[in-house]
Formats: structure tokens, C-alpha cells, sequence
């Protein structure tokens, strides 16, 4: 599926809502093809505390305006640095338990079966301060299927995880040691071998930016951001699970659990991606006939799992739905929603949203007790209530 709309500010100006009012051009378009302003349409500020976002790179949520983020919008998190790759001399090396270890250039990958998808990736520390907030974006990925690869190379019996590895590296102290050690994530095989995953090389439609793992790496839909290994140079096939820093030290969720009465206190590892939804924004919208109304603007994702509904609360009232986009959807996708209210009053009000999924998962509030016994920030996901004075 492939659709990137024209980018266009309409009179947002980044990181200036005072400007928002301004400049507005009086052309009414339907909401989907563009959910900037439209005409007579104005922001009106969270007034909770700090605006989220942006962080160096990434979203500002109040300007969200396009189903697809342009690739310099797009958050990018490195632990290591940008790795600089020649993609002339790059590699990939299948290796490990497989019958028939291979190398491909990243010519030979180019010319395997082609596929794009348009996947949301969200960084698992997303929202862990108020500063980092906008590591979320949504893109359209091109690149081969990894699963008839690792087919081909023939998993052996004994192997139990997929890893990749990342040419980015850096010093790592463990216990009395220090070790320089590369990026690396991994997948049990048949989390790896799901069909949905494949080797990228495309980022909208561009070559993939350095910054986002030029010129290969893997995309996971339905995984928190960190599967999804950049400058990847070598898959490899272990008979035992890999514990290294992103696997068993950070990227780490501490969560308490009951087990017969007592809390047990469970560390995993950061896994596929929390069903949620944020509102984006709250506009006031002055009509030419009738009275202004107010629209909630947001997004929701999953996993993968399609959305049954996405809710918002007023002010402690009861849930009402708000309406889902229904032109740009796709399975691994963030979808925007829209709430209009029509009859707000004059105060200070509390807007919240949540998402439930076919499986009848819902977005938990911030003290529902999963969220209050889960005790480091990764994969956070509570519903996150803004004020607004109308
Ligand atoms: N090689 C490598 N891959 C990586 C990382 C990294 O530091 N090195 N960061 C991971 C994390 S934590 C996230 S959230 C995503 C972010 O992808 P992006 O930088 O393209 O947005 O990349 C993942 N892949
Ligand atoms: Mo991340």
C-alpha cells in the first residue's frame, strides 16, 4: 500500500501555536486528505503543562498533518551514533545454525521480491519524559520478505533465536569488564520467521536515510522500534538466547504481576507493540452558518490487531466514540480519529482518549494497576489526558 500525500503547513508554524490563527487560507478540504486547519479553524493550546515534543528529531504532536511522516520528520534513535556504511562494500552475512550460510551484496537483496508497507514504528521509551515524546512516526518501507531468506539458508533444528546485528557499536562495561560490542536485537525463529517481516532499503519512496539504517535494515511491524535493527550486517542463528544490553539490561520492563495473592516482580524484554492513542490536538472551528464547534484531533496503533474502537472522555463523562478515518488504514498503521463537540463549555476541561482492538484489549488508564505496577517507563502506553481552556 503506498500513498504519501503532499506535505503542507497551512499555517502551522513549528513549534509557534500563537501563529496558528494566521495566514489561513479558505479552502475547506475533507478532513482525511489533509487534517491540518481548514479555514476559520484555530488551535487551541494544552495548557497542562510543557507541549510534548519535539525532541531533536521527531513529532510535535499539535502539527501532526499527514498520515505518512516525512522521512525528515521521522524520529531516529541511536544508541551508538549514526554508523556511516558503504553500500558499495556492504554485506549481509546469514550465519549461525543455518544449513547454508550466505552473503548478500545489497544489489542481490534489491532484486528479491519486492514489497512495501506502511508500518508506524514508536520508540518503547516513547513518553518517558515530556521531552521525549514525539518518537513516533509512520512511514511506507520497501524491501524484500525475510522469511524465504532464512528459508533458503535452512534454520537447523537447534536453533532457538534469531539475531541481528547492527554495524553501529560502542563500550559496553559489564560486571568488571568493558567491551566493545555492536548493536544487536533478536527474534525466537518463529517470530522471525513471520511473514510480515523484510529487509529495507526504502523509506518513502527514497533511498533510506542514514540516519534510519542506510542502506539495509529490518522492519518488524507490530514491534516496539528496537527490533527493527538498522545497519544491519549480519543475521545469525543461535542455539540460546541472546542477553546483551538491549535484550536483558535496558530496553528492560520491571512489572509486577499477581501470582496467588503476592506480587511477583517479572523483568521481560521489550517486546511487540501496547495498543494506544494520544490526542494530537484540540481546534476550534468557526462556521459560516451555525454555531463554532470543537474538534479533538488523534491517532491510535496496535500491534497489528485492528482497532474496534477508539473513545474519548470529557471532563470524567461517560465515553463517546469519535470517528476513525476510514481512507488511510493499513494493518501496521497508525489511524487518525476526530471527535467534533459541539456544545463545549466555557472553563477548563480534561479530554482523553482510548483504543480497544478486536481482541477486546483497551488502552489502560494511567492508575489501572498494570500501568501502576509496571515500574520503568518502556512500553508505556496509559491514556494520556490533555487540559484545555475553551
Ligand atoms: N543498529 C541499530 N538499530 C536500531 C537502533 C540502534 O541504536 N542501532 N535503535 C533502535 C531503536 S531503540 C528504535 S526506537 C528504532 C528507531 O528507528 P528510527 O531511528 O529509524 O526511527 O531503531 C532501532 N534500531
Ligand atoms: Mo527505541
Amino acid at each position: 500500500m503506498r500513498y504519501n500525500p503532499p506535505i503542507s503547513r497551512r499555517g502551522l508554524v513549528k513549534g509557534g501555536l500563537a501563529a496558528a490563527g494566521l495566514a489561513l487560507a479558505n479552502w475547506p478540504l475533507p478532513v482525511w486528505a489533509l487534517p491540518a486547519l481548514e479555514a476559520g479553524e484555530t488551535v487551541l493550546p494544552f495548557i497542562d503543562g510543557p507541549q510534548p515534543g519535539p525532541p531533536a528529531r521527531g513529532l510535535h504532536w499539535p502539527d501532526l498533518d499527514s498520515w505518512i511522516t516525512p522521512n525528515e520528520k521521522f524520529f531516529a534513535v541511536s544508541h551508538y551514533g549514526t554508523a556511516k556504511v558503504d553500500a558499495q562494500k556492504h554485506r549481509l552475512e546469514i550465519s549461525g545454525w543455518v544449513e547454508r550460510p550466505r552473503t548478500f551484496t545489497v544489489a542481490e537483496l534489491k532484486s528479491l521480491p519486492k514489497v512495501t508497507e506502511t508500518v508506524t514504528l514508536e520508540c518503547s521509551g516513547n513518553g518517558a519524559a515530556k521531552t521525549f515524546m514525539g518518537a513516533a512516526g509512520n512511514a511506507n518501507w520497501t524491501g524484500t520478505p525475510l522469511a524465504p531468506i532464512l528459508k533458503e539458508c535452512g534454520i537447523k533444528p537447534e536453533g532457538v533465536e534469531v539475531v541481528f546485528w547492527g554495524a553501529d557499536q560502542g563500550k559496553e562495561k559489564i560486571r568488571e569488564g568493558t567491551y566493545e560490542q555492536n548493536f544487536a536485537r533478536s527474534l525466537s525463529v518463529p517470530d522471525a520467521m513471520s511473514p510480515t517481516n523484510f529487509l529495507c532499503y526504502e523509506m518513502n519512496g527514497s533511498r533510506l536515510p542514514v540516519e534510519h539504517g542506510y542502506p539495509l535494515r529490518l522492519v518488524a511491524p507490530g514491534w516496539y522500534g528496537i527490533a527493527s535493527v538498522k545497519w544491519l550486517t549480519r543475521i545469525e542463528v543461535l542455539d540460546r538466547r541472546l542477553m546483551n544490553r538491549f535484550m536483558g539490561r535496558d530496553y528492560v520492563t520491571i512489572r509486577g504481576v499477581q501470582r496467588g495473592g503476592k506480587t511477583l516482580w517479572m523483568e521481560t524484554s521489550v517486546g511487540k507493540q501496547n495498543l494506544k492513542s494520544i490526542i494530537a490536538r484540540v481546534t476550534r472551528r468557526r462556521h459560516a452558518q451555525g454555531p463554532e464547534s470543537l474538534r479533538m484531533f488523534g491517532v491510535a496503533w496496535t500491534d497489528g490487531t485492528p482497532i474496534k474502537t477508539v473513545e474519548v472522555q470529557i471532563d470524567e463523562g461517560a465515553w463517546q466514540p469519535a470517528k476513525l478515518d476510514s481512507e488511510h488504514r493499513a494493518k501496521y498503521a497508525w489511524t487518525f480519529f476526530t471527535y467534533d463537540w459541539a456544545d463545549a463549555a466555557k472553563g477548563r476541561h480534561t479530554l482523553v482518549s482510548r483504543v480497544t482492538d478486536a481482541k477486546g484489549d483497551v488502552q489502560p488508564a494511567a492508575d489501572d494497576p498494570s500501568i501502576l505496577q509496571k515500574k520503568t517507563y518502556w512500553e508505556a502506553n496509559a491514556q494520556y489526558p490533555r487540559q484545555i481552556d475553551v
